[in-house]
């Protein structure tokens, strides 16, 4: 089990929404990195994905902390999305089909759009054809796909197959916890990450 130390990790992990809120507001006040503060909230959360495994926190315990975190992410948005940018292009961004979570994905999208992209968000349980017309459509040369459950794995494989079969030019980006080279390797994709900035590092190789 994660040992936690960070007061804000502890409350989200008790799922303390006005000790969550309160941290997350002061924090931000003191100037400390909103991604900082992201990792805090993600490692309590970390612990609470443990609590429903070990039969401790139920379904309704992984939504309401799924809602605390949409709250803090509310408070975080303003300084993860930064001001007005120069367009810098289209990028094309879902969470696979089969797997409805989105906190991870939403935080790159700010990120992305903080630095001057146009997202395409097609939100989560996207089908391989959404992603594939999506990038047809708005003529993307990056598209990103976020994936949490295991058993969605072959879900992101099928979308990266489509996308190469399809002949697009379009660079391929997956995310999530559970990812790394290995998979990336296994399903063909051109990058991988679990962190959120990386959405940046990636974007920035593609579009120069
Ligand atoms: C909140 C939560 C939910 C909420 C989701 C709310 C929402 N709007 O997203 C709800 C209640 C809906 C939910 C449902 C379920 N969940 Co859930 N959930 C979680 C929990 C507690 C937190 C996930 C989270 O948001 N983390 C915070 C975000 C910020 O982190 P993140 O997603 O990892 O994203 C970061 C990086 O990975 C990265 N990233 C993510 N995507 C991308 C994409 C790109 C391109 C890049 C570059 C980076 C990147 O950037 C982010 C910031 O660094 C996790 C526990 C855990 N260990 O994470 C379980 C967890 C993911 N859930 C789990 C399960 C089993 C389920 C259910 C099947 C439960 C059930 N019996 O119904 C359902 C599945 C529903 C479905 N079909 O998808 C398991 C998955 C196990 C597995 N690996 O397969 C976990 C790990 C819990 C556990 N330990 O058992 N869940």
């Amino acid at each position: 089990m994660t040992n936690l130390t960070d007061e804000l990790s502890i409350a989200i992990a008790e799922l303390d929404e006005d000790k969550v809120m309160a941290l997350v507001r002061e924090r931000l006040r003191a100037g400390v990195e909103p991604l900082e503060i992201v990792k805090k909230l993600q490692d309590g959360m970390t612990r609470v994905g443990e609590l429903f495994e070990t039969g401790e926190y139920y379904l309704s315990e992984l939504i309401n902390c799924g809602e605390i975190m949409k709250g803090a992410m509310g408070e975080l948005e303003p300084s993860l999305a930064g001001g007005e940018q120069k367009y810098r292009g289209n990028i094309v961004i879902g969470t696979v089909k089969g797997d409805i979570h989105d906190l991870g994905k939403n935080i790159v999208v700010m990120l992305l759009k903080g630095t001057g992209y146009n997202v395409i968000d097609l939100g989560v349980d996207v089908p391989p054809a959404k992603f594939i017309e999506a990038v047809k459509e708005n003529n993307a040369p990056l598209l990103a796909l976020s994936v949490l459950l295991t058993s969605c794995l072959d879900s992101m494989k099928e979308v990266v197959e489509e996308v190469k079969k399809s002949g697009l030019d379009v660079k391929v980006l997956i995310g999530g916890p559970i990812i790394d080279d290995q998979f990336r390797e296994y399903c063909g994709a051109d990058y991988s990450s679990n962190i959120a900035s990386d959405g940046v590092k990636y974007a920035e190789k593609v579009f120069g």
